[in-house]
């Protein structure tokens, strides 16, 4: 058992360090996969294929993993935001519109809308892909993350779009100061001509003890997904047992990229062990 377990470590080294330049993929692949596994992906978004990484980075917190559960404290400054393409056919685009919903917990009814919490049109990137909002048009600021207790675990859902030149904005959404309200947000995206959807992320931020009920939640493994498969792509006996792609509602995301790092750490430890 252990002979062939090494066995298939030793088929897999080479691939181990193309995989550290390219982390990028598998990164994208554990963004898509908690997007549905929180129900974002179909309930707010018919589908997630995003070319880009969002990097969302709070103070005092640093890069988070999607889905990770913050305070209402940790949430209080405007987070920095960093797109990285999946690669160098990926083209950007210039000119985006930030958005961040609120979807409520998972599962929450969302024909009502989502809650507008940041919105800006007109953003653009600096010299190392930061997005820059110097020339953009602040319709919503950031407001910081404050459900109300018990209601559960809400989702805050970060989209970057690319914003053509055809984009106009509803009458009601086109100048800088509108306070957080509810909105479709689909229909917002659908009538402005917004799109593609470049990229995306999200956090969940909870308050008191949730009366609501949500449905079970199952983690994400990350050695499932495709990028981490190939890793270990010339051995197709010990992947065939574990549970394939992420099943239904909610995140474990920060144990996911752990599992990704702790999975490439024992590679390389039993690697060089081996060798
Ligand atoms: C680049 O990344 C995009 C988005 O993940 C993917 O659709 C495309 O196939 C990739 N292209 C190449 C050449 O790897
Ligand atoms: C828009 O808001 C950001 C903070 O999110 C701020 O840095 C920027 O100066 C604002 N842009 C304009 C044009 O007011
Ligand atoms: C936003 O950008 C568009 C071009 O994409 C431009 O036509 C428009 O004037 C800009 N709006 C403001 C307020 O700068
Ligand atoms: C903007 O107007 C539409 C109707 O045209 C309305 O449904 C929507 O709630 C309004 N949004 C805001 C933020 O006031
Ligand atoms: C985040 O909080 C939710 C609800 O409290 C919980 O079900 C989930 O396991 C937490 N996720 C992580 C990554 O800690
Ligand atoms: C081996 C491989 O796929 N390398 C890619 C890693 O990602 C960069 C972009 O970040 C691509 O340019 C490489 O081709």
């Amino acid at each position: 058992m252990f002979t062939i377990f090494a066995l298939s470590l030793l088929t897999a080294i080479p691939f181990v360090s193309s995989q550290a330049s390219n982390n990028t993929v598998l990164e994208l692949e554990v963004v898509e996969a908690n997007f549905q596994n929180a129900g974002i992906v179909p309930a707010l978004l018919a589908s997630f294929n995003p070319g880009a990484l969002l990097t969302v980075s709070f103070a005092g917190v640093g890069d988070i993993t999607p889905g990770q559960n913050l305070t209402i404290d940790q949430v209080k400054p405007t987070p920095q935001i960093v797109v990285t393409p999946a690669n160098g056919s990926v083209s950007l685009g210039s000119v985006f519109t930030l958005a961040m919903v609120d979807a409520g917990p998972v599962g929450f009814d969302e024909s009502q809308g989502q809650t507008r919490h940041w919105l800006a049109n007109n953003v653009t990137l600096d010299s190392s892909d930061g997005l820059s909002f110097t020339s953009a048009v602040n319709i919503t600021d950031y407001a910081s993350p404050f459900p109300a207790a018990g209601s559960g675990s809400h989702r805050y859902v970060i989209l970057l779009y690319s914003q053509p030149a055809s984009f106009t904005p509803p009458a009601n959404l086109s100048t800088p100061g509108v306070p957080v309200s509810a909105y479709d947000f689909n229909s917002y995206v659908q009538t402005t001509g917004l799109g593609p959807l470049v990229a995306g992320n999200y956090i969940q931020v909870e308050q008191g003890v949730s009366t609501i009920s949500v449905s079970a939640t199952s983690a994400v493994e990350t050695s499932t997904l495709p990028a981490a498969k190939s890793l270990t792509s010339s051995k197709s006996s010990s992947t065939s047992g574990t549970s394939s792609a992420p099943s239904s509602s909610s995140t474990t995301s920060a144990s996911g990229k752990l599992e990704a790092s702790v999975f490439l750490g024992a590679v390389s430890l039993l690697c060089s062990f081996i060798l």
